[in-house]
Formats: structure tokens, C-alpha cells, sequence
């Protein structure tokens, strides 16, 4: 393992209630990076970022906005993806070198259809190939489309005929992951989840992302994209998640 995440991921441990919603689950909701008295200049930060961020990087899918790569979008956000639960979480589910794979911003519009229950990665022979996160910029609450997950579905070895029947539909087993804003889920690529129905007349904000096995393909180029000004603050170990050069 790189130095930097040893050292980085050795001061921490996960509860074992975590390890056990991670392994058992597939998912689970930690306190995030920001400490409550930021988070209302971290959902400025989150505007702000958004109203000027160049179209080609803005999606306006057809429940949700989605605004790409905020490694570049200011310091405020750096300690998303660095948050040494969610690294730790990343060496217990992947079990191999990781990269950040995306980081974004997806704000869920009101009144729209739920999301279809999915995954993101499948689990291959090596294992499972992803960790994903969900910073709650809001609050997620039952009435503004906090995410569902299906609590086990990353084990299963056959997909239910009723999810492939209507991936939107309710399903019993589901869980809403509810949290007051600041919270972060961590889940396993490979559980069935989505977002749920907003109904409270709001946006709902969250910031997202995920790491992947280091030789997995990615849907971003982060390294690609990376800006002077954030390179010049970002740490070795940054440095080192992102797939950038590093000097060791
Ligand atoms: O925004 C959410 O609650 C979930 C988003 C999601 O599952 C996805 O984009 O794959």
C-alpha cells in the first residue's frame, strides 16, 4: 500500500457497527469531513460552483442536475473524498489499490420519478470493484428523495425477477438513507439503490463520488482535467488518489 494512505488510513478505525452495515449491508452513514459550523459555506461553496461551472459540465438528466469533477471547484471540497472513513471503507470493500474514479455535484429537482434501483459496478473474480459516496449538502429525509438502498443486494447471485420488472417500483425490502445534512453514505458499487421521490417543493443537494480499482476504466479523466491551482494544494496523498505522478 502507498505510504501516504498507510499512514493516513492507520490512525483510524471503522466501529464495528460500520463493518458490519459495509459487509453485511452494503452501505452505511458515517458523519461526514465538514464540521457543522461550515456546512453553510459549503452549500454556498456548492451554488456558487454550480452557477458558473461551463455547460459541457452541467447534465440536466431528467430528475437530477449534475455538475462534474469538483476536485476543481474550490479547497472546500477536498476533504470529501479524502474523509479517512471513506478510504478506510475503500481498503476493506476493494481489498486493492483505488482511485478516484468522479466527484460531483447531483442536486434531485422535486415532483419527479424515483430513480431506478441499480448498481453501479458489478462485482467481478477479483471482488467488488467500487465504493461510492453521497455527502448530504441537505438534510436527506423521507419527503425530499433520500436515497434507497436494498440492504444485501450486493450479495445476491441472481438479479429478482421484480426488480427486473419495474426498477422503479417500491420495493419491500428497501431503506431510506436519512441523515441530517453533513452525513455521508458510503456504499458498496454493487448494491441495488437510487434516489426516491422528492416531494418537498426543495432541491435536494448532495455531493457524490466514487473509487475504483486503480486499473478499472473510469467515466472521467480526472488527471486530464486537473487546474494549476489545485495542484499546487493538493497533497501527496491527493495526489496519489487521483492517479496523478507522485515523487514516491
Ligand atoms: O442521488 C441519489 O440519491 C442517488 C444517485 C445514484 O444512485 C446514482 O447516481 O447512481
Amino acid at each position: 500500500m502507498q505510504d501516504h494512505l498507510r499512514e493516513t488510513i492507520e490512525r483510524f478505525e471503522l466501529s464495528p457497527a460500520t463493518c458490519r452495515e459495509l459487509d453485511e449491508d452494503g452501505f452505511t452513514i458515517i458523519p461526514g469531513p465538514i464540521p457543522t459550523e461550515d456546512l453553510s459555506q459549503l452549500a454556498a461553496a456548492y451554488d456558487a460552483a454550480i452557477t458558473s461551472a461551463d455547460p459541457d459540465d452541467v447534465k440536466v438528466g431528467s430528475s437530477t442536475t449534475r455538475v462534474r469533477d469538483f476536485v476543481n471547484r474550490g479547497p472546500e471540497f477536498d476533504t470529501l473524498y479524502l474523509h479517512p472513513p471513506l478510504l478506510k471503507a475503500c481498503c476493506r470493500i476493494i481489498n486493492e489499490p483505488f482511485r478516484l474514479s468522479t466527484m460531483h455535484a447531483r442536486t434531485l429537482r422535486p415532483d419527479l420519478p424515483p430513480q431506478n434501483l441499480h448498481v453501479d459496478f458489478a462485482s467481478d473474480r477479483r471482488g467488488w470493484t467500487m465504493v461510492g459516496f453521497i455527502f448530504m449538502v441537505d438534510e436527506f429525509r423521507h419527503d425530499n428523495g433520500a436515497t434507497r438502498f436494498l440492504p444485501a443486494s450486493h450479495l445476491w447471485s441472481t438479479i429478482p425477477t421484480a426488480l427486473l420488472g419495474d426498477p422503479k417500483a417500491e420495493n419491500p425490502g428497501q431503506v431510506l438513507a436519512c441523515g441530517p445534512a453533513g452525513s455521508m453514505i458510503v456504499f458498496n458499487g454493487s448494491v441495488w439503490h437510487g434516489h426516491t421521490v422528492n416531494r418537498s417543493g426543495q432541491s435536494r443537494r448532495s455531493l457524490q463520488g466514487a473509487y475504483i480499482r486503480r486499473d478499472a476504466e473510469s467515466s472521467e479523466n480526472l488527471p486530464a482535467r486537473m487546474l494549476p491551482e489545485t495542484l499546487s494544494r493538493l497533497s501527496p496523498l491527493a495526489k496519489y488518489l487521483l492517479g496523478l505522478p507522485t515523487p514516491d
